[in-house]
């Protein structure tokens, strides 16, 4: 087993993302490993990643489900802190709906063992607004209110959510979690979510001038640019521990728009853009979710605010991906 050495002695925390190479993954590992150093933050996927990812510290190929080879890499690297971002989103998950649950739950389960056993100290595990369904409040959606979900991903979410709180209630695991909008990020490209469009759009309109989305030009999701998101992942993690009082998952909220607004928010900067709608079975999805979010809870309990609104999420996503 490797030695911790400086370490252990200065009581820094060793960390572990697992799908470090996915849309959330990839960033999130970019500024852990500013925060504290590339030594200490362990990236982790089925697939190598990019450049950025690979060079600036370790990487390991990992499958989350497998759980003697979590176990031996959590050993090696003496882990504090693992980030499970392996996950199957809503759209794929409708197509293999076993696959998605095998991955969602067996992923989730060896991190939930490895605290129970004592083996790392703390978790973060991203939950979704996949969580709430067509019996859910649309506007404003509450941190407590009617789920059933009706997607298989949802399904997984809100299982998800309720081992966690299970775990810690249960074991004295300390599991965080937050509810993530549809994420906008310049970085990498998301795969297989219903709120993709929103990160499509913009390359898009960069290379063709022109988009199709999939999904109706009123149809309102909560969104959140991805810079606010990590900040957010990072908070919850730092925050001590007494100011967690959700097991389950926070509703998190930044901003709401429909792809006709999104839309026009790109014709400010490309007034030749052009959008046309040709709905799929994402629409479906993408029905069930809110309207919007009420996060009053994070904001109480961790002192979570966003701080991109549509017009600078368009003006970010424009300008990085120009080049
Ligand atoms: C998806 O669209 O599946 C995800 C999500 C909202 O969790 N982006």
């Amino acid at each position: 087993m490797k030695a911790k050495g400086f370490n252990s002695i200065l009581m820094q925390k060793n960390i572990l993302i697992l799908g470090a190479c996915g849309q959330i993954g990839t960033e999130l590992t970019l500024a852990l490993r500013q925060e504290y150093s590339n030594d200490q933050v362990i990236a982790s996927d089925i697939r190598e990643g990019g450049e950025n990812l690979m060079d600036s510290g370790p990487f390991e190929i990992l499958d989350a489900t497998d759980y003697d080879a979590l176990e031996e890499i959590v050993a090696y690297y003496e882990i504090d802190e693992v980030y499970l971002m392996a996950a199957m989103l809503s759209a794929t998950a409708e197509k293999f709906p076993m696959r998605a649950w095998n991955l969602n739950m067996n992923s989730l389960f060896n991190v939930l063992n490895l605290a129970k056993d004592k083996k790392i100290s703390s978790i973060f595990w991203p939950s979704s607004i996949a969580v709430f369904g067509p019996n859910t409040p649309k506007m404003n959606t509450p941190q407590h209110t009617i789920m059933e979900p009706s997607t298989v991903y949802g399904i997984s979410k809100q299982s998800g959510e309720r081992w966690c709180n299970y775990y810690h209630h249960k074991y004295g695991v300390d599991v965080r979690s937050i509810r993530y909008p549809g994420l906008i990020s310049w970085k990498t490209m998301p795969g297989g979510g219903t709120t993709d469009y929103a990160v499509e759009i913009y390359h898009k309109a960069l290379s063709d001038g022109e988009y199709t989305c999939f999904l109706k030009e009123d149809t309102n999701l909560p969104m959140m640019f991805m810079d606010d998101a990590i900040r957010a992942t990072m908070a919850i993690m730092k925050t001590d521990i007494t100011n967690i009082k959700e097991r389950s998952s926070y509703n998190l909220a930044a901003m709401s728009f429909t792809p006709d607004q999104i839309a026009r928010s790109i014709k400010q900067s490309i007034p030749d853009f052009t959008i046309t709608y040709n709905p799929d079975f994402r629409q479906r999805i993408a029905d069930s979710w809110p309207n919007s979010i009420d996060d009053t809870e994070a904001k109480a309990d961790w002192g979570w605010k966003a701080e991109f609104d549509l017009e600078k999420t368009t003006n970010e996503m424009l300008r990085n991906l120009k080049h």
